[in-house]
Parts: C-alpha cells; sequence; structure tokens
C-alpha cells in the first residue's frame, strides 16, 4: 500500500527539500574548499597599535582582500601580544608564524654582514637607506636572509632615526657625557655593542617594558625614533632629547618560506605589492612625523637639544670599525654602500 504522504512530504516539496539540502552541502563544501585553500597569514610585531608600522599591517590586510579576495587569512598581532620582540624568526622557522618585521639586529644574529646596518652612523639618510636596500645590495643581502633564515624579504621599510630620551635633563654634548648613564637597549649583543658605542652603559629590556623603566628609574634613558617615542608614549617619562641620529634604522617585511614558496606566482606578486604598498605607507607617515614632532614635544615641556655630531659620529664609527662586527663585514661592501646615492 501506498503510504499516505503528508503535507510536508508531497514529492515535489520532498524533491525541492532534497534539492536544498544538496545545495547546501554543496555550499558547505565550497566553503570547507575555499578555507582550506585561504593561506593563514598570522603577523607578530612588538609595535604599538598607534605606531606607523603597527597600522601599516592593515594596509596590506585591506590591499590583499581587493586584490586576492578569499585566498588569505590575515591576522595581526600587535604589543608582542603573540611572540615576544626578537622571537619571530624562529616562530617562523617553526612555522608558528608567517609574517613579520625583522630588524639588522634580528638578521646579524644569523646573517653576520648585516652588523654592518646595526652600527651606528653608517647610513646617512632615509633616501640612503631606501637606495641601498632597493637595489642591487639588498637584493644579495635578501638572498643570504632567504638561506640562513629561511624568510624572504619582501620590502625594507623606514623605521626613523634614533635618537637618545633621556628621563632627567643632563648636559649631553659627546659621548663622555653618557658615561654611565644606564641606557635601554633590546636583549641582543648587537644592541648592547651600539649603547656602549654610544658611551653608555647598555642596559637590555624589552620594549614593552621601557615605559615603566623609565617612569620608575630602572634605566636612566633609551634609544628610539622620534614618531615612537610619541607613540608608545615615552615621552611622557622623559624630560630630554637629545638628538643623536645615530642610526638611520630599517625594518623588513618578511615572509616565511614556508608559506612563500607554497604560494602561486600571482599570489606572490599580489603579497609582494601589498607589502610594499604598507612599507610606502608607513615611510611617509613617519617622515612627515619626524618633521614635526621636535616642535610638539617642546610644546609638551621637553627640552630637546643637539650634540656635537662630529664627536658622536667619530666615536661610534672608531668603535665599530675597531670591533670584531667589522671583521665580517665583506670586502667593499662598505665601500659600496657609502656610494650609493652620491
Ligand atoms: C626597540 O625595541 O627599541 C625597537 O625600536 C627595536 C626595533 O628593531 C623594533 O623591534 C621596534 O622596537 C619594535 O617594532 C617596536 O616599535
Amino acid at each position: 500500500m501506498t503510504p499516505l504522504l503528508s503535507p510536508q512530504d508531497h514529492p515535489i516539496r520532498v524533491r525541492r527539500r532534497s534539492c536544498l539540502s544538496l545545495a547546501a552541502a554543496l555550499c558547505l563544501t565550497a566553503g570547507q574548499a575555499l578555507a582550506q585553500s585561504r593561506r593563514l597569514l598570522r603577523i607578530s610585531t612588538p609595535a604599538v597599535p598607534d605606531d606607523w608600522h603597527a597600522r601599516m599591517w592593515t594596509v596590506l590586510k585591506e590591499q590583499l582582500e581587493r586584490t586576492a579576495p578569499g585566498q588569505f587569512e590575515v591576522q595581526i598581532s600587535l604589543n608582542a601580544a603573540l611572540f615576544k620582540q626578537g622571537a619571530e624568526p624562529v616562530a617562523m622557522a617553526r612555522g608558528n608564524l608567517e609574517m613579520t618585521t625583522l630588524s639588522a639586529f634580528d638578521i646579524a644574529k644569523l646573517v653576520p654582514e648585516f652588523s654592518l646596518f646595526t652600527a651606528g652612523y653608517v647610513i646617512r639618510d632615509p633616501a640612503h637607506l631606501l637606495q641601498v636596500f632597493n637595489g642591487p645590495i639588498g637584493a644579495e643581502l635578501f638572498q643570504r636572509v632567504s638561506e640562513k633564515l629561511d624568510i624572504t624579504v619582501l620590502a625594507p621599510l623606514y623605521y626613523g632615526t634614533r635618537q637618545l630620551s633621556l628621563r632627567e635633563l643632563r648636559k649631553v654634548n659627546t659621548p663622555a657625557d653618557l658615561k654611565g648613564v644606564k641606557l635601554r637597549m633590546p636583549g641582543s649583543r648587537e644592541w648592547l655593542f651600539l649603547g656602549q658605542a654610544l658611551g653608555a652603559t647598555p642596559t637590555p629590556l624589552a620594549f614593552g617594558e621601557v615605559y615603566m623603566g623609565l617612569r620608575t628609574g630602572t634605566i636612566d634613558a633609551q634609544d628610539n625614533p622620534l614618531p615612537t617615542l610619541k607613540s608608545a608614549k615615552f615621552y611622557e617619562v622623559t624630560k630630554q632629547i637629545t638628538l643623536t641620529g645615530h642610526l638611520v634604522d630599517v625594518l623588513f617585511i618578511g615572509v616565511s618560506n614556508k608559506l612563500w614558496n607554497g604560494l602561486s606566482p600571482e599570489q606572490k606578486g599580489k603579497l609582494k605589492s601589498a607589502a610594499q604598498s604598507a612599507a610606502a605607507y608607513n615611510n611617509e607617515k613617519r617622515l612627515a612625523d619626524e618633521k614635526q614632532l621636535v616642535d610638539y614635544f617642546k610644546s609638551q615641556g621637553l627640552s630637546v637639544t643637539t650634540p656635537d655630531l662630529d664627536a658622536f659620529r667619530k666615536t661610534v664609527q672608531a668603535a665599530y670599525l675597531q670591533s670584531d662586527y667589522a671583521k665580517a663585514w665583506p670586502k667593499g661592501l662598505l665601500e659600496r654602500i657609502n656610494a650609493t646615492g652620491k
């Protein structure tokens, strides 16, 4: 006997229902496939949210959403919340992180010639920095980074010119005036050497602890570019800025080769272009900030002084040239850097 059909089980409805569930199933599988084919891009940086090199990651994310919709899942983590400062390259090698900004100091640990860019008063200004890294010298060095760190550099960026900031007023004209000053540096050999070359007593401390260190007096001074002094609010616990301009500092937007090597040529092009846009955004904002921040800090009651730059340059350059670091600099590289842009 033919079973009685309830109104809901009418054959047309049944067929429509199964079509709908088939469509839903297809949608689900397509969705799952999309999710699987989406490349996870986890980004970690110690940068504070208001800093340009933190905001630039949103520029990268939004560009990728436009140019490669559904292909990347970008997760941005600021304030060293995911990995502590300097631990990013290891996290990338282990497959736990895909992107970050690397400093020359991070790279110098494995590629010794990079210590040339940790040395004070080598790079003349932001334009010189970008010419060096966007030209043949950059291409050669980035090849070494790929081999040694398994990271592809997508774009260099201008992090700013590092200046000293002190929690108390002090006459600082030459490196001798920094004798005994506890100058906070990030915690690696290369950073500490820079602090020492400046004539101070370098004290290692993570970026996230600098504000407190200045406030409580654990440290007497720190060095960072003016835009970071503002975004991380160090100026609130600083009485004096001394414009040593000792390091025209660079960061590199890097991606793990584990991710990079699995991308199609088209995806590589889009990711690289998004990284270049992010770097350009950072550079423009940072340069504009550096032009007007001295006035801002003065308006906040800080004393801004200019020391004897020749004295600083001579002392710091001599310290590097006499150090073991200089022994790792490939013959002729310093001369090529000096000749770039001239
Ligand atoms: C810092 O710790 O002083 C430093 O400026 C070092 C840079 O290489 C970079 O790590 C930077 O911090 C962070 O990105 C925070 O701005």
